[in-house]
């Protein structure tokens, strides 16, 4: 029989001396929140829970049914056992605290990325990273949230594509646990992912060349050249659900990347929910993250929803294309 979830995070918790337990509950709840999130993406439409709710969230984007349902799954399995402090999503503009809570973890999320996918049936995923509180400093202000992504306690994802799997991290292994939906588990699939050195993929969205500054266009002309001995061309992979490009980009290898151009200096992604959660993943796998110039995982954040260029994948590749920004006077200039 194989190893299901709860028994992997409960062996975790045993093997480390004084664990109250918390840490391993609140993953429990995160469990049970990716259960129903699977459940309600799988019978989407069905039940008219696809479609925009008319609303727009604070990146200014359309809200999608199933963005609030995932929301509020999450934020109610996270309050439920009091483990968890606050937390601070992608579709709400302030931060939500418990104040019912005795826990020192907070937690950071996006309860559904890629939701430009969700109405075509296309991989859509949650991602999520843990803080601890100081419960010494009182009560979580939206200061506490402010962390470098190196305090991350635990990371990951989970990713609704022809399977669920769900990936985690607590900066040591990466694990995977694929959603077996006749026993009602997630079952251990894939224990202690390395991120393979270098590609076979490249991840970016194409239709932004314009936009490119000269060192990511020499970058990605650099890839797409004839070159045996090191394995170019690298081939193209795009499904623009960060989720899914990182996903395969974790197991097959490549670069997955978002940078900085022109129109947006500052990248699209988010810092706090996006960027470190899978900084922290790649990092425990053995690839890299970084904006270009700066390891993601040591950047201080000044805002809860601040964005960043994201360039993620295998170390050598990831190194390649910092090489190409290195000199570039455009590369994320401040305007
Ligand atoms: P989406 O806007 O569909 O939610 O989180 C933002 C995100 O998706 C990522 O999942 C994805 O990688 C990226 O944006 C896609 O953006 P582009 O359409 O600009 O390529």
């Amino acid at each position: 029989m194989g190893i299901n979830l709860e028994t992997f995070i409960l062996e975790g918790m045993f093997g480390a001396p004084g664990a109250s337990g918390h840490f391993t509950s609140l993953l429990n709840q995160i469990t049970l929140a990716a259960k129903i999130i699977t459940a309600r993406v799988r019978r989407a439409g069905l039940a008219d829970l696809l479609g925009y709710t008319g609303e727009t969230n604070v990146q200014g984007e359309g809200v999608q049914k199933l963005d609030i349902i995932a929301n509020d799954t999450l934020l109610g399995a996270l309050r439920r056992r009091g483990h968890c402090a606050g937390v601070v999503s992608e579709e709400l503009e302030e931060p939500v605290f418990f104040p019912d809570s005795t826990g020192s973890y907070l937690v950071v999320t996006d309860p559904l990325d890629g939701s430009s996918n969700i109405d075509v049936d296309i991989s859509i995923g949650t991602i999520f990273g843990i803080l601890r509180s100081d419960p010494a400093s009182g009560k979580p202000t939206v200061e506490s949230f402010l962390k470098r992504g190196s305090e991350l306690v635990a990371a990951g994802y989970v990713i609704y594509g022809s399977s669920t799997v769900l990936v985690f991290t607590t900066g040591k292994g990466v694990h995977a646990f694929t959603w077996d939906p006749s026993a009602g588990e997630f079952f251990l699939s894939h224990e202690n992912i390395r991120c393979p050195d270098r590609g076979p993929y490249y991840s970016i969205n194409e239709g932004y060349t314009v936009r490119w500054t000269e060192g990511v266009k020499r970058w990605a002309a650099y890839v797409k050249e004839d070159n045996k001995a090191d394995g170019r061309p690298y081939s193209h992979r795009y499904v623009g659900s960060m989720v899914a490009d990182a996903h395969r980009t974790l197991l097959k290898g490549g670069i997955f990347a978002y940078p900085a151009d022109v129109k947006t200096p500052a990248g699209k992604l988010r810092l706090l929910y996006e960027a470190n959660p899978f900084a922290l993943i790649f990092e425990a796998a053995g690839g890299a993250a970084t904006t270009g110039r700066e390891r993601i995982l040591d950047i201080q954040p000044t805002t809860i929803h601040q964005r960043v260029p994201l360039i993620l994948g295998s170390t050598s590749d990831v190194e390649t294309f910092k090489r190409f920004v290195k000199d570039d006077p455009e590369y994320m200039k401040k305007v």
